[in-house]
């Protein structure tokens, strides 16, 4: 096969032409990776976004040269030795940087959150499974706040069954779509015969996914109203509450393993996914599907999506401390690798698609593995080769798994199957 480096493509350009270029920019599968190569953005698609986008860098020759802040540092540069002081101390030092710099602060009231089984359906996929749909109703002195949301449990299964919680950026599925309707961004019939049980709710029917939706979410609840305080949690740390709310009615379904439930989210869903796994460490896996920045992707490489323009558009993901650092991402003193540091020695799953560029799949990835000095330190074993898999060929190494998958930004069937393979290593061997 042939090697599309720009080396390569400029010695084809000088013997053969323009004939080649023509042949290079209208046929995709002329820019097909090596096999067993690590994977490398197309050129083309480069060249376009360099030249549609240029506010933001596409170019990995103007990432620039970064060091990451040591996980296994305190912050005032002693080094943490032992598994014992990151559980004690250094765990918590970390949360409290996240917290303070990035997703805020959750309030310490938990309120009293009840369940009620709006509707039931025990013969969903001719038999296969029980449907359950229902509603959170969060209760502090006499208000209340309802959000709710659907939970799928298999039939057959002799023993308690793993599960899947999928934060839903998009939309609420309701369990008499989910009985009829199939969809790849949750297939729950795939969920089903993989012998998993699944939940799912829509993240702005917790809090609004808008600038302007404060009053009517979660966090304005808590607050009873009053405008949020600078470091208090903002819509990605409540939507991954939500995920901790449906966590809790999980540990109450008989059928249910509740020590075996991985949060799951794609996009800003897989941004909060991995923040609910650093707070809720009940999750035992965690996977952030095409997440970047402010998600997997570090904010040092500067490629894709920046600071700036995430906290400008979207002012209600993050604390107001993120958007001060626009333009200054070196002078952070954490960076993302160690946000999954934090899931450590819980299972983190990471993809990117070929096309995301704005998400940096190389940011994605290398985060993943700057992060495992702390999986090492707590005695689990981690992906630490720095060069990246070929398009398509997931990684496992003992708690992390990655891919990058054909095609666009996207939650998609493949993206599904590769988890479900990863998944089932962690979460269904040990039945
Ligand atoms: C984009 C945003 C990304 C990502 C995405 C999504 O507009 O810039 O960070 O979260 O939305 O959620 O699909």
């Amino acid at each position: 096969m042939l090697d599309y480096s720009n080396a390569n493509r400029l010695f084809i350009f000088t013997i053969m032409g323009p004939f080649v270029i023509m042949t290079f920019f209208h046929c995709d599968p002329c820019r097909a990776q090596v096999a067993g190569q690590p994977w490398e953005a197309n050129p083309e698609l480069v060249q376009r976004l360099m030249n549609s986008q240029d506010e933001f860098n596409y170019d990995e020759s103007r990432v620039p040269q970064y060091s990451l802040p040591d996980a296994l540092r305190f912050n005032d540069g002693t080094p943490v030795t032992s598994a014992a002081q990151w559980n004690r101390e250094r765990r918590s030092e970390l949360m409290e940087v996240f917290r303070r710099q990035v997703y805020g602060r959750r309030p310490e009231a938990t309120g009293r959150v009840e369940f009620e089984l709006l509707k039931k359906i025990e013969d969903m996929f001719d038999g296969q499974a029980t449907g359950l749909s229902m509603k959170a109703t969060v209760t502090i002195e006499r208000r209340q706040f309802e959000f709710p949301f659907v939970v799928i449990i298999p039939n057959l299964r002799q023993s308690r069954s793993p599960a899947i919680l999928l934060i839903n950026n998009r939309y609420f599925t309701p369990l008499e779509k989910a009985a009829t309707e199939e969809d790849d961004f949750w297939p729950v019939k795939l969920l089903i015969s993989r012998g998993y049980a699944t939940a799912s709710f829509h993240t702005s029917d917790v809090d609004p996914d808008r600038a302007d939706g404060y009053a009517q979410g979660i966090r304005s609840f808590f607050a009873n109203g009053e405008a949020p305080a600078d470091d208090a949690w903002r819509s990605l740390s409540a939507w991954g509450w939500a995920a901790s709310r449906v966590l809790d009615f999980l540990e109450e379904v008989d059928a249910i393993d509740a020590s075996r439930v991985a949060v799951v989210g794609h996009s800003r869903g897989g941004k909060s996914a991995l923040w609910a796994a650093c707070e809720d460490t009940r999750f035992a896996l965690s996977y952030s599907n095409n997440s970047g920045c402010g998600g997997a992707a570090l904010f040092r490489r500067n490629f894709g999506e920046t600071i700036g323009r995430i906290t400008r558009v979207f002012p209600h993901w993050f604390s107001p401390e993120l958007s001060t650092y626009a333009g200054r991402e070196v002078e952070l003193a954490f960076d993302q690798h160690q946000l999954i540091g934090l899931i450590a020695p819980r299972g983190v799953y990471i993809t990117s698609a070929d096309e995301d560029l704005w998400a940096d799949p190389k940011g994605e990835y290398a985060s993943l593995v700057a992060a495992a000095p702390v999986f090492e330190l707590l005695g689990q074993k981690s992906i630490v080769q720095s060069a990246m898999p070929p398009l398509n060929v997931p990684r496992h190494r003992g708690q992390t798994g990655y891919h990058i998958r054909s095609g666009g930004h996207g939650l998609e069937a493949a993206d599904w199957t590769h988890f479900l393979d990863f998944a089932d290593r962690l979460l269904i061997t040990q039945d």
